[in-house]
């Protein structure tokens, strides 16, 4: 019922407005993408002006934050708008507000950044490593970015205030409850990331300090830098739990074990940073073992999701008579694309969680890091199964939104990107992470080790991954024009999908809603995890605090 009500124009513009710049840097990002796999599969060099580094800069800016981040904003506030509005598909006042204030913020932050990036003079990469040092806009910039993504969080927590105000002793919306836990989650580690642009960057940028804690300023990006990539999941397990099973048509199998999987995310997505910096010095061992066993208590969220959407799958295809262990693979739809595409995100998460489990164990650690494999892995993670699942939402919400309805041709449009996409993945991360298994570099131009022994072996996997690149760039074009055409589809109603509980499923404990408890869980895991390290890389006689530190 809820899904087919009217959404608000104003709050459509909103929406709209986001998934928009969204398209614009997946765009922008992707010509940066073709061009820098074609460097590395040794098919073009760049006219003199352009830097590798560069490209590499505002691909992952472009495609891993700006997409990303506007994406999610635009998508939770569709939600909540829904599940939570005043009226269903109606924001209150304030938080519209706050989601047009917080999306000026974020969008002149990021225009000024990839301006600078453009000009050559924040060629820092995405993770911003110091020391290698941008423009002060570049990181003012950031801090634009950070504080209007804080905004738009505070008006989706008023909204979900006002709702749970307006509805004493109900649980709230499956929907609400996981848009709020993934902006407590990003408010918590962009803390991380704000204190080192603020307190570091910006400083010794404007030359106010001479030197800067490379090792702190690692640590600090690091304690945002991992939940910043379950800040990108969540929103597409958000799909998984809510949305997919009204779409086959089946029933959310626990709102209980769906709500408890992101509070876990919550715990432990925080306190893991160390074990992206495994092989660095100027951390104990002590710390990162710590750390390493927090990140394996955050993989069980994920196979708790998976086990989730196996019984989803089973109980609706046995519902519809199917028999067997995989019967119900016949049942599914798989004609229609806001299942295929979220699907194929799934099943590429099966091997690309596998890949994060090789990661996080320190000893394989030690083989992969810095390795074309953990770009390999991201381009599963984030620029697959989130990806793919953000398309599948497109085709869908852009419609609902404007009042305007998903036809056969589009959908047929939407199945064969979907498929493009899986093809230049398989391309280019299989390639990846096959070359990483036999040393190939990342985040370094194929000129600058072209007389290593091994580039030989590199170079047909570095082809490879060029022919991915180029399949996939194909596919970004293609979406692109899908989004067009779907703001100009034949006017109509496109239902929001939320899926409503099985009737056997347990009821949900209402501690789960318990927000102080679970912020003081996480400020107490914090704490456990960082306090110590961290003092001791301020102190400098901390052997490698200063010191030089690989990619
Ligand atoms: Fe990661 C590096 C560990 C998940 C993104 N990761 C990165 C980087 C990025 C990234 C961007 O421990 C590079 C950063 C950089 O530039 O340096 N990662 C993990 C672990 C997980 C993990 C343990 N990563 C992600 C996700 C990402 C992401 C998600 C983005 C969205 N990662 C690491 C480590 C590094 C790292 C180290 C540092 C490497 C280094 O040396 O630098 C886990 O969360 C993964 C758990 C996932 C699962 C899979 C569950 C499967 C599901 C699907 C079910 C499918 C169904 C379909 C139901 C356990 C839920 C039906 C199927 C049928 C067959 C019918």
């Amino acid at each position: 019922m809820l899904g087919k009500h009217k959404f608000d124009r104003r709050d459509g513009a909103l929406v709209l407005a986001h998934v928009w710049v969204a398209f614009i840097a997946l765009f922008l990002g992707g010509v940066a993408g073709l061009l820098q796999s074609l460097v590395r599969g040794g098919r073009i060099v760049l006219p003199a002006e352009i830097g590798y580094y560069q490209l590499l800069t505002a691909h992952g800016v472009l495609m891993a934050l700006v997409f990303t981040t506007f994406f999610i904003i635009g998508f939770l506030y569709a939600g909540i708008a829904k599940t939570m509005g005043d009226n269903p598909g109606e924001l209150s006042e304030p938080a519209r507000r706050l989601g047009w204030i917080g999306f000026g913020m974020m969008s002149a932050g990021t225009a000024i950044a990839t301006v600078m990036i453009l000009l050559n003079k924040a060629t820092v990469l995405y993770t911003f490593y110091a020391p290698m040092k941008a423009d002060p806009l570049f990181y003012i910039s950031l801090a634009l970015v950070v504080i209007g993504s804080w905004i738009s969080g505070f008006g989706i927590f008023i909204q979900y205030a006002r709702w749970r105000k307006a509805h004493p002793g109900q649980k709230s919306p499956l929907f609400g409850f996981m848009a709020v836990t993934n902006m407590i989650m990003w408010l918590v580690a962009t803390l991380g990331v704000a204190v080192e642009v603020v307190f570091q960057l910006i400083p010794w940028s404007l030359g106010w300090t001479e030197t800067i804690n490379v090792m702190l300023s690692r640590t600090l990006f690091w304690y945002f830098g991992h939940p910043l990539v379950y800040f990108w999941l969540l929103p597409a397990y958000m799909c998984w739990y809510v949305s997919i099973p009204k779409i086959i048509g089946g029933k959310i199998f626990s709102d209980a074990l769906a709500r408890l999987s992101f509070i876990m995310f919550l715990l432990f997505s925080i306190p893991v940073g160390f074990h992206h910096q495994l092989m660095e010095p100027g951390i104990s061992s002590m710390w990162k073992y710590i750390q390493v066993v927090l990140t394996f208590m955050v993989i069980i969220p994920s196979l708790m999701t998976a086990f989730s959407l196996f019984a989803t799958f089973e109980l609706y295809g046995r519902s519809k008579g199917a028999k067997g262990l995989f019967g119900f693979f016949k049942k599914l739809p798989w004609g229609d694309v806001r299942f295929f595409a979220p699907f194929m995100g799934m099943l590429i998460f099966i091997p690309a969680g596998a890949g994060g489990i090789i990661n996080a164990s320190h000893q394989l650690n030690a083989m992969v890091h810095n390795t074309l494999w953990v770009t390999g892995h991201f381009h599963l993670t984030v620029a697959t199964s989130v990806a793919l699942t953000f398309f599948g939402i497109t085709y869908w919400l852009v419609p609902h939104v404007m009042g305007r309805k998903l036809t056969k041709s589009m959908n047929t449009l939407g199945i064969w990107q979907t498929i493009l996409w899986v093809v230049g993945m398989f391309f280019m991360s299989g390639s990846m992470h096959t070359v990483g298994l036999f040393g190939s570099p990342r985040r370094t131009a194929y000129t600058t080790y072209g007389d290593h022994p091994d580039a030989i072996l590199w170079m047909p996997y570095h082809v490879a991954m060029a022919v991915g690149g180029t399949i996939l760039f194909i596919a970004v074009i293609l979406m692109f024009v899908n989004l067009f055409i779907l703001m100009r589809a034949p006017k109509g109603e496109e239902e929001f999908p939320i899926g409503e509980t099985a009737e056997e499923a347990a009821p949900t404990p209402a501690i789960l809603e318990r927000w102080g408890l679970w912020i003081g869980v996480v400020a107490v895991l914090i704490l456990l995890a960082y306090t110590v390290p961290v003092l001791d890389m301020i102190r400098s006689d901390v052997p490698g605090s200063k010191g030089f530190i690989t990619w």
